[in-house]
């Protein structure tokens, strides 16, 4: 099986690294630079016209969005355990991903690229505040969900790479994020795996 995952240093496409990772599959990484908009050029969009990392490609098909590639990633290497087996807690851990994706991960965009959101300059300073407080609305249900724990379930499993981005992310966007003890567990417990490490040091 050939895989490529198209990645960018910094951005959520860690999680399926790290899951590709976790999962011992044999894969390429192409680096993408965000910075140099590298996502926008003719050849990236012949791969994926959604302009966006993480993207894999298995075998010439292409897969995008996190917790659809951590799913396949599963699903193709069952004996990692990415996802838990119980198939209740397979699908809340699914649901996990889902809201990392679509329930936070739009709120730090809206605060990192509020310009996008938003060309009024008057009312970004205000964009940005919601975006901090909705975002912390939501850190507040994953603190109550880890509930003294560092895991989202008993070993570690795709929710937590993502959810390691999200955190991670949020901390270089300058959120305060000192209220939420039990994800800064998290956070430091998942940052001290080799996998998260490796993939982290893949900067060129
Ligand atoms: N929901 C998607 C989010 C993908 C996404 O927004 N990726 C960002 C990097 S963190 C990106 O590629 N941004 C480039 C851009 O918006 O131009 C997922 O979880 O895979």
């Amino acid at each position: 099986m050939s895989i490529t995952l198209y990645h960018a240093p910094g951005a959520c496409s860690v999680a399926a690294y790290v899951s590709l990772l976790d999962a011992g599959a044999a894969f390429e990484v192409v680096l993408i630079s965000l910075a140099k908009k590298e996502q926008t050029t003719e050849s990236y969009k012949a791969v994926n016209p959604k302009q966006k990392v993480p993207y894999l490609v298995v075998d010439g098909k292409g897969l995008s969005e996190n917790p659809a590639i951590q799913t396949w990633i599963d699903s193709a290497y069952p004996e990692a355990g990415l996802l838990p087996k119980d198939p209740f807690d397979r699908a809340r851990a699914i649901s996990h991903m889902n809201w990392f994706s679509s329930g936070m991960h739009p709120h730090i965009t809206r605060h990192f690229r509020t310009a996008k959101f938003c060309e009024i300059e008057s009312a970004q300073d205000d964009i940005k505040a919601k975006a901090q407080a909705m975002f912390h609305e939501q850190m507040a249900l994953v603190e109550q969900e880890l509930d003294g724990r560092t895991m989202f379930f008993n070993h570690p499993t795709a929710c937590d790479s993502y959810f390691f981005w999200v955190y991670d992310r949020a901390l270089r966007e300058g959120f305060d994020l000192s209220g939420f003890g039990n994800c800064t567990a998290h956070y430091e417990s998942t940052k001290e795996r080799p996998n998260v490490q490796k993939a982290l040091a893949h900067t060129q």
